[in-house]
Formats: structure tokens, C-alpha cells, sequence
């Protein structure tokens, strides 16, 4: 395979004379002329977990005033599968309470986001982060971001496994220079030690971001497919045998340009659990010398593959890793969404999954009754668990919802009736529609939004539950997804109904994903506003109510009565 040459992106300029990601950070977190940092830095900070955003609900009001943006920082952690303990909730609970807005975010890659950190106070949230023995580092930029683990509670023996392997290999893909650490958490530089050394990066660190997701069957939590490098558990008798490889997959896409487009992976062959680090290591460094860095939107390794062929790449991969991948096992995925209540896992203990609206911990107040306190609720069962101290564990799902994992059976009076007191157990009485919902951060901060997300899909599900109600079909496991713009943060092309914001207040509306996220959905209708959304459901939806199938997804059923205005025009992922 030829290796990428021409002008490279102003990016790759910027990350080249960073040193080691290092660029004049200090300098511009010491500037107390402005709340912003210099240009380059805003590129850098990303490697260090965190972005410089802006309030958009004020940004004219501030520009007529002759007023600065309001800048301020969102912070990601790197949090491997979404695993902290309860000591940690209590920190991160604290940091989000002092130094952020909006509570703690649960994402779609199973971290945390803080909002609305202003600069100076920046270090000291990543000093207490970093004291909660968490750390930000490479969960945002051209590197490998959060591992993500299944949330899979049922098997607790296997996810352990599972877990620690995703774990590693989140270290060993890490970058190497010490800036994070100098700069956040004041290490001295030591003479004479490599200061830039990368040696899987090397200078320019990778094309474009980079990301890893292992799913164990029957669950696809993760979304397997929607991975740049993804790793299907195969367990037989009780005991992983190893792992089906996925490559290439990714969801963004600009509109209008027919050069970017989601992509679901390809399944390339099966490695034993010893050589999942040699495997990845061969993917990401074939990405890193073979990626496109002249054109930055199609610099992700699926373009990387479509440009140079599924079969020259894996060779690639295999010439790397010293060996050939084994042939794929068969795997079965029955859904891509959580499953919600208490089940009892293989290891004796109980685990409970609780539903977090688009994944925003905070505490809702009502006009009558306590409302919904997420922030405080989670808190006191964490206190409960922490004073135990009996192993217990918080676990992020990918659909931005919330384990409490690992809890002994002595501990489950005491979380229910917390449960209870603060309103968590909304899961119980939604609709399986709300349950299944995922919404990407959008506005006020992503600089990226061309519509809402989160903050709509409220109003959002009250009008789609009421059209449901209206066909019967309230207890329909639909399964909806909505961004703010195509780059698809919350997997939108992944979701059987989704809304992909093009302007304020109108979206693209897609349908006709299966909802075991190997079927990508397709545009039905394009940049229409609410009213059109419903009006275009509502037939669809009442032909779903009188034609369905036992069991038949409403994808697939679009899928199968020919009603999608174009089929989905990628073949759908299989065993
Ligand atoms: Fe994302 C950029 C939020 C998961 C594809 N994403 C952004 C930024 C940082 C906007 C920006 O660049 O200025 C958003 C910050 C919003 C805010 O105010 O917090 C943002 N992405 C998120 C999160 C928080 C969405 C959520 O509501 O949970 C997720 C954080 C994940 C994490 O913990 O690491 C998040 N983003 C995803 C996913 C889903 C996934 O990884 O499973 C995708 C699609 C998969 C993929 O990467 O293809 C995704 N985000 C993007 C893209 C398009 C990338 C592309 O190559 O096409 C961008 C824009 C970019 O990178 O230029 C983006
Ligand atoms: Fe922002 Fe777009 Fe991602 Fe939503 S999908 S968080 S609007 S970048």
C-alpha cells in the first residue's frame, strides 16, 4: 500500500511543531486578557481531553454588546468502558458541583463530560479529576479516544475479561509525551529524557480521531459496527475464545457531500484475546502511515479502506501483526440498547440499570413533587456503596444510561428505596421508545450544532409517544436517535427513526435501521421541520400497526413493505 503524500492539512502543521502536544498551552492559560486560547492551542487542548466551546444561547447577545464569547471548556474523561467506583463518583459528583454547569454528561463512549468550565479554573478541575485517579488524556483529538466496553450486566465473568483486555490496550495506545502531565499536574520535564517520543503515533499522531469498541453477544451496546476498530467477544462454555475483527466503521458525514458517508465495519477474521494488542496496534499504525492527512474530512480509517480496498488493507494489517487472522466465528446480535431494572449477573450479584435522559445528571425540579434528582440520588448510593466498600461499581452504558453494577444482595433494600425517594426509577413507566432514545450534547455548547438534540428530545418523545399511542403501538421497542448535525454523535445512522439537524429547527429525517445496529437507515425526508416529521411518520406508523410481523422491528418492516424512499444503500452487516 502507498503511503499518503501532497500538502497536508493546516492540522497536521499545528500537531508537527507541538512538541509532544505541548504547543504554548501554558501561556495561554496564563492569558488573563480573554477567557479563550491562542488558536493552536484550541487544536492541542483536544489531545488533553478537552474543548474550548462557547455559550451559543448568548453568542449575538454578547456580540452586540462588544463582549467576548462566553468561552468556556468541556472536559471529557478517558474512563475505559464506562467503570468508576463509588469513591470516584463521589470526586467527579464534587468537581461537576463546583467548577461545571449541567451536572455530570454520561456520553456515548461511556465518559463523562464536564460543561462550562471557565479557563481559570481549568487546571484545578484537572488536578481534581486527576485526583479522583481519573484522567483526561486522549479522550478528545488524532488518537486513539475511550475504549468502549458492552455494559452487558448479564455476564459479569466475561465483562471482568472483557474489560480488563479493553482496559490494557486504552494504556497501551496512549500517547507517551509527559505534557499532560507538566502541564496539568506541574511535573518537572527531566533532563536528557525523550521529551516527543511516540512511538506508535510518531510526530503527527494519528490522520484523524480513532476509536475502539469490544461488544459481547448477544448485546451490541457499543455498536460494534460504528467502530473505527471493533472486537466481538466469542464465548463458549462461560469462557472467551477470543474475538471476531471489525474494521472501518464510523458515522460522520457533511451534508451534501457525497464524499462522506457513515460506514458500518467489516468483519475481517478472529484473534485469540493474546493478540488483540499486536492487532490494533497493526490497525492503528497502518491508519497512522496510510490515512489521509491532505483532506481532513476524509482522513478516518473507513476512507482509508474504501480508497485502498478491504483486502489490501487487511494484508496490511497481517504483515504488521506477524500473523493471519484466524476465519470470523459466528456471532449473533439480538439489539443494540440497554436492558433496564435489576438482573442478576453470572457471579451472584445483582446489577441495576438505571435510564439517564441523554445521559445529563442533574437534578430536575417540578412544579409539584421533588421531581427528578439525579445528581443527588446517584450521589447517596454511591455514599451507601462507598461505605461498604463490597466491590460495587458505577458502569456508563454507550447508550448514555448508567449501570449500578456488582451490588450484593444485602445492598439491594438500601438502592431501591434511594431509587425510590429521588425519582431514578423513570425507567419502570417509559415508554420502551423513551427507554431506547439517545440524543447527542448539541446546543448551547457543541460549536458544531446546526439544530437541538438533547434539550429537544423531551418535547420531542411526548409528541412521537402520542402518535405511537395513537396506532397502538405505545409498547413498541422503536428505536430513535437525534443529533444536532450529520457528524452523528449520537449514532444517529444507526437508529431505526432518527432526526439529523440541518438548520435550526429542521432536521433530515432516516429510517429503516434494524435495531441490532447492523443495517444502516436511509434519508426519507429531507430538512423538514416538526409538523412534517409527524406527518410523515404517522402513515408509516399506522401501516407498521396493521401489517407487522410477530417480533418485526419497525426497520425492518419498512425495510420489508418497500416503504423507505431509497433502500438503505449499504448491505447490512452478517455473521
Ligand atoms: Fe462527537 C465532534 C460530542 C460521540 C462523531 N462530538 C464532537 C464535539 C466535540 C464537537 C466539536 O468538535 O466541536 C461534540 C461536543 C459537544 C459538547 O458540547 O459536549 C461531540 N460526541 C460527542 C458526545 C458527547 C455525544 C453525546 O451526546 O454523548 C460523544 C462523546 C464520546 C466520548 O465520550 O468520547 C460523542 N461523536 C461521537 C460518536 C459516537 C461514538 O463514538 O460511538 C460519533 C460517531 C462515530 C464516529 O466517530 O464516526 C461522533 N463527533 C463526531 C464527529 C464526526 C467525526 C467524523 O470523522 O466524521 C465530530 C466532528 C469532528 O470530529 O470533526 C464530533
Ligand atoms: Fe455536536 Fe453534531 Fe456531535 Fe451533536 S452530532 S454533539 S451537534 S457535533
Amino acid at each position: 500500500m502507498s503511503a499518503q503524500t501532497g500538502k497536508t492539512n493546516a492540522v497536521e502543521e499545528i500537531k508537527r511543531v507541538s512538541r509532544g502536544l505541548r504547543g504554548s498551552l501554558l501561556a495561554s492559560l496564563a492569558d488573563p486578557v480573554t477567557g479563550a486560547l491562542r488558536e493552536d492551542d484550541q487544536t492541542l487542548i483536544k489531545y488533553h481531553g478537552s474543548y474550548q466551546q462557547d455559550d451559543r444561547d448568548i453568542r449575538e447577545e454578547r456580540r452586540l454588546a462588544k463582549l467576548e464569547p462566553a468561552y468556556s471548556f468541556m472536559i471529557r474523561t478517558r474512563t475505559p468502558g464506562g467503570v468508576i467506583t463509588p469513591a470516584q463518583w463521589l470526586k467527579l459528583d464534587a468537581i461537576a458541583t463546583t467548577y461545571a454547569e449541567r451536572g455530570l454528561r454520561i456520553t456515548t463512549r461511556q465518559a463523562f463530560q464536564f460543561h462550562g468550565v471557565i479557563k481559570t479554573e481549568l487546571k484545578s478541575t484537572m488536578q481534581a479529576i486527576n485526583a479522583a485517579l481519573i484522567d483526561t488524556l486522549a479522550a478528545c483529538g488524532d488518537v486513539n479516544r475511550n475504549v468502549a466496553v458492552a455494559a452487558n450486566p448479564l455476564l459479569s465473568r466475561a465483562h471482568a475479561t472483557v474489560y480488563a483486555q479493553a482496559a490494557a490496550l486504552s494504556e497501551h495506545l496512549l500517547p507517551s509525551t509527559r505534557a499532560y502531565y507538566e502541564i496539568w499536574l506541574d511535573e518537572k520535564q527531566v533532563a536528557g529524557s525523550p521529551q516527543f517520543d511516540e512511538p506508535i503515533y510518531g510526530a503527527t499522531y494519528l490522520p484523524r480521531k480513532f476509536k475502539i469498541g469490544f461488544a459481547i453477544p448477544p448485546y451490541n451496546d457499543v455498536d460494534v459496527f460504528a467502530q473505527d476498530l471493533g472486537f466481538i467477544a466469542v464465548i463458549v462454555n462461560g469462557a472467551l475464545a477470543g474475538y471476531n475483527v471489525s474494521i472501518g466503521g464510523g458515522m460522520g458525514a457533511s451534508h451534501g457531500d457525497p464524499e462522506t458517508y457513515p460506514r458500518l465495519g467489516d468483519v475481517i477474521g478472529f484473534v485469540s484475546p493474546a493478540q488483540v494488542t499486536a492487532v490494533a496496534e497493526a490497525v492503528v499504525t497502518a491508519q497512522r502511515d496510510h490515512g489521509n492527512r491532505n483532506v481532513r474530512k476524509r482522513a478516518r480509517l473507513k476512507y482509508t479502506i474504501d480508497d485502498h480496498g478491504l483486502d489490501a488493507f487487511t494484508i496490511e494489517i497481517e504483515r504488521r501483526a506477524g500473523f493471519r487472522l484466524a476465519p470470523a466465528r459466528a456471532f449473533e446480535f439480538h439489539h443494540n440498547g440497554d436492558r433496564f431494572g435489576w438482573v442478576e449477573g453470572d457471579d451472584g450479584r445483582s446489577h441495576l440499570t438505571l435510564r439517564i435522559p441523554a445521559g445529563r445528571i442533574v437534578d430536575t425540579a417540578q412544579a409539584e413533587g421533588p421531581g427528578v434528582r439525579h445528581l443527588s440520588g446517584l450521589r447517596e448510593i454511591a455514599r451507601v456503596l462507598h461505605e461498604h466498600d463490597e466491590g460495587a461499581e458505577f458502569r456508563m452504558t454507550p447508550n448514555q444510561n448508567l449501570v449500578i453494577a456488582g451490588v450484593p444482595a444485602a445492598r439491594r433494600d438500601v438502592v431501591d428505596a434511594l431509587v425510590a425517594l429521588y425519582g431514578l426509577d423513570g425507567y419502570r413507566s417509559a415508554s420502551p421508545l423513551r427507554r431506547n432514545a439517545l440524543a447527542c450534547v448539541a446546543l448551547p455548547t457543541c460549536g458544531l450544532a446546526m439544530a437541538e438534540a438533547e434539550r429537544y428530545l423531551p418535547e420531542l418523545l411526548g409528541k412521537l409517544e402520542t402518535l405511537l399511542q395513537k396506532h397502538g403501538l405505545q409498547d413498541a421497542p422503536i428505536n430513535l436517535r437525534v443529533s444536532g448535525c450529520p457528524n452523528g454523535c449520537s449514532r444517529p445512522y444507526l437508529g431505526e427513526i432518527a432526526l439529523v439537524g440541518k438548520a435550526p429547527g429542521r432536521y433530515n429525517l432516516m429510517l429503516g435501521a434494524d435495531h441490532r445496529g447492523q443495517r444502516l437507515n436511509t434519508l426519507y425526508r429531507e430538512n423538514i421541520a416538526e409538523p412534517e416529521i409527524l406527518a410523515a411518520l404517522a402513515p408509516l406508523l399506522a401501516r407498521y400497526a396493521a401489517e407487522r410481523q410477530a417480533d418485526e422491528g419497525f426497520g425492518d418492516f419498512l425495510l420489508r413493505a418497500a416503504l423507505l424512499a431509497q433502500a438503505p444503500a449499504v448491505p447490512e452487516v452478517s455473521a
